[in-house]
């Protein structure tokens, strides 16, 4: 009797086990699965430049060079276009992504000019659009811009000398936007927050003169991203151009996640 008893009392020792041994692989698979969900949620960095000591994955074309840790688009000099997309089709244009960036446009003539733009584009990796006025954007299709624009081209319809603009398909006469921001767009480093919410199909665009998003946005527009671009991923990167007037144009650091 006494040996049976504790033969019982190993067994349900035996099954208490088991039942441990299956809740924890219950409670593991639970954590597992929450771990998987999360990663799949996480927005990732398809395209990260913390500064352009190293280019590897742009293609730099005409006049921009990397210059130290920044990447120069065009120097402060006249005439000058110059272009710098990532090589891969990194931006899905279906999905929802959050860039940020930092540029300089500064060492401008006694009127500075023209300005830079970010850009996403389906075209190719090499494109470069007009130069003076057309920012080294216009004539880019299948595109979106987000454009600093510091000379006023009367014949592009520009409202001023000093304003952010948004705009597609390479048309600098067309302004979707035109916003200027307290800072100005020219002179010391500016930060730039640029959101998309594939649900929404709406675009907001965060400008600082800090290092801190604002928690207003300079201006939201409703756009699908999708439609404009033709296509399912675009290539990102940045535009700029100089024509009597000039100024460097330098981005200092680029980031997006999707
Ligand atoms: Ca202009």
């Amino acid at each position: 009797m006494h040996h049976s008893s504790i033969g019982g009392e190993m067994a349900n020792l035996a099954i208490g086990r088991t039942r441990l041994a299956a809740a924890a692989l219950a409670a593991l698979a639970l954590v597992l699965g929450a771990i998987a969900l999360a990663q799949a949620a996480k927005p990732k960095a398809v395209v990260s430049y913390p500064n352009f000591k190293k280019t590897t994955g742009l293609k730099l074309n005409g006049d921009a060079a990397r210059e130290g840790k920044v990447l120069r688009l065009t120097p402060a000099e006249g005439d000058k276009i110059g272009t710098a997309f990532t090589k891969r089709k990194a931006v899905q244009t279906a999905k929802s992504f959050k860039a940020q960036f930092r540029y300089s446009l500064h060492d401008g003539s006694l009127a500075p000019g023209d300005g830079m733009a970010f850009v996403l584009q389906s075209r190719s990796a090499g494109a470069t659009g007009n130069g003076g006025g057309g920012v080294g954007y216009s004539g880019i299709t299948r595109s979106i811009a987000i454009e600093f624009d510091t000379f006023q081209n009367p014949e592009a319809n520009d409202p001023s000398n000093n304003y952010v603009g948004l705009l597609v398909n390479g048309n600098t006469g067309k302004h979707l936007e035109a916003e200027t921001p307290d800072a100005g767009v020219y002179g010391a480093p500016r930060s730039v927050w640029v959101d998309y919410s594939a649900k929404r199909k709406k675009l907001k665009v965060f400008f600082s003169d800090g290092s801190k998003k604002p928690k207003k946005p300079l201006f939201s527009h409703k756009l699908n991203l999708e439609n404009v671009i033709e296509g399912k991923s675009a290539r990102a990167g940045f535009t700029s151009s100089t024509g009597g007037s000039f100024q460097a144009a330098d981005v200092l650091k680029l980031k997006i996640e999707q």
